[in-house]
């Protein structure tokens, strides 16, 4: 039985047919397709009919070379979404979340909703790329389209409305929207109400994995739209392996470095606000409390950069540079806003330890790429203090998935740095999660087996630390 996922992460997106043979998933990816924001009108914005033109032609040829694939459900990166009007067209491009809108409006997001009021109103992390946010940040800048937008879809439930004419709020994703009561079963009128933000923008949120309806797609009608988890780091940790007899830490290793916990209910103690923790929603019923550290995003802009200047940045090569790079001894904070924008990363990377005396200008490739996965890894190993001491409960490993999982040195970095074992895989996690709920939903896996099925499907890899 064979599901189709539509997984699109910000940097590339995917469509990955996966059929359950024999107990495992065989999973192929039959279209993968780069995209990134640009500025359009001064805003940083998604090419949503690009996005949109690469899924259609993807599912088409996933059916033809799966015709008997029973379902496809999207899942996208946390925070997007789309303004649209009365006929659901959208107002304006798709926003990205890197905009720098919701910085200019910050000041005025605060003294509408203090950062402690929207912690205890949603259990949230108050960050400047939530929904929350861009709306608020769409209000001020953009009254006039403001005033013409009739609904607001999260981005993965614009694909969904796409593919089968029905509107929801899919759960996971509005997790990460800074507009759910804590729990993220329902949103938080008076987060609206303080926002300014039209409540009739959205529905209610809708539960996943659940069936959405027919596709109605030509060529595509065969196929069962499924929510199967629409926050792609839901879809990754649905594609966890799981001791459920002890806590599970994971961390979801791409552009963003997703390091959290699985539990049933959200973590809301001072202390997780003072630790910037933000509790989001799993695909199932669950919850997934996480650190959203920026991750190897910063890299990949300093690969940019130095392909811009015509300089090397093949990340395989890059990594050799850097396995064969002493370590410079210090480390940055990836938490540091400046490196969640984009461009001039190299130099923003150098300034940072220039201030702790090294002599940036003569750092090289290697140098730099090392130090960017020690300080990813000395933050990683801060996060799971932070974490086990919320829950209480020790790590006794860190199942880390995602692209993140195929680049060796981090994940021995990882495993040193944390003292406990790094179990790397699967690299296509969100994919693989898509796959697995959605069989499920559709009742061709029984829940009860899907441990065993990820246990013959995933490529694990086993990082010990040195001792
Ligand atoms: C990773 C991710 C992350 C953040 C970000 C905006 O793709 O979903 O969890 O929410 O995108």
């Amino acid at each position: 039985m064979t599901a189709l996922a539509v997984d699109l992460g910000s940097s590339s997106g995917r469509i990955v047919a996966g059929t359950l043979i024999d107990g495992r998933i065989d999973e192929v990816e039959v279209r993968r397709f780069p995209h990134q924001a640009r500025f359009v009108d001064g805003y940083l914005t998604w090419d949503l009919d690009f996005i949109w033109s690469e899924v259609v032609a993807g599912l088409r040829e996933a059916f033809s070379r799966f015709p008997h694939a029973v379902s496809v459900s999207v899942d996208t990166w946390g925070v997007d979404s789309v303004c649209l009007d009365d006929d659901f067209k959208p107002v304006v491009p798709g926003r990205a979340y890197r905009d720098e809108r919701t910085i200019r409006t910050h000041t005025a997001f605060r003294s509408r909703l203090s950062d402690e009021a929207a912690w205890a109103a949603t259990g949230i992390a108050p960050a400047t790329i939530n929904t929350a946010n861009q709306l608020f940040a769409y209000l001020h800048e953009e009254p006039g389209a403001a005033a013409d937008t009739a609904h607001v879809l999260l981005l993965p439930d614009y694909f969904t409305y796409l593919l089968s004419g029905q509107v929801g709020w899919s759960r996971s994703h509005a997790s990460s929207s800074g507009l759910c009561a804590p729990g993220a079963n329902e949103f938080n009128d008076e987060v609206f109400e303080a926002l300014g933000i039209p409540r009739d923008w959205f529905g209610d949120v809708s539960p996943e994995h659940s069936v959405v309806g027919p596709c109605t797609v030509e060529g595509l009608e065969h196929l069962t739209v499924v929510r199967a988890g629409a926050h792609d780091t839901a879809c990754a940790v649905h594609a966890l392996q799981r001791d459920v007899t002890q806590e599970s830490y994971f961390l979801s290793c791409g552009s963003w470095s997703v390091l959290g916990v699985l539990r049933d209910e959200p973590l809301l103690s001072r202390a997780a606000y003072e630790l910037g923790l933000t509790n989001e929603a799993r695909g199932d019923s669950g919850l997934r409390p996480l650190f959203n550290i920026t991750g190897l995003w910063i890299l990949q802009e300093c690969q940019r950069q130095w392909r811009e200047a015509g300089q090397s940045h093949d990340i395989v090569e890059l990594i050799r540079m850097a396995e064969a790079a002493p370590s410079l001894g210090v480390t940055f904070n990836p938490d540091e806003p400046q490196f969640a924008l984009p461009e001039g990363m190299v130099d923003r990377v150098r300034d940072a330890v220039a201030a702790e005396g090294v002599d940036a200008a003569a750092l090289s490739q290697g140098d730099i790429v090392r130090l960017v996965l020690e300080s990813l890894a000395a933050r990683y190993k801060r996060g799971i203090e932070d974490l086990t001491a919320l829950t209480g409960a020790p790590a006794t490993q860190l199942n880390l998935m995602g692209g993140g999982s195929r680049n060796a040195l981090l994940c021995q970095l990882t495993a040193d740095a944390l003292g406990i074992p790094v179990i790397a895989g699967p690299n296509e996690a969100s994919a693989l999660g898509s796959v697995l709920a959605q069989l499920e939903i559709t009742g061709h896996l029984d829940p009860a087996e899907r441990n065993d099925v990820i246990g013959a499907t995933a490529h694990t890899v086993e990082y010990r630390p040195a001792s």
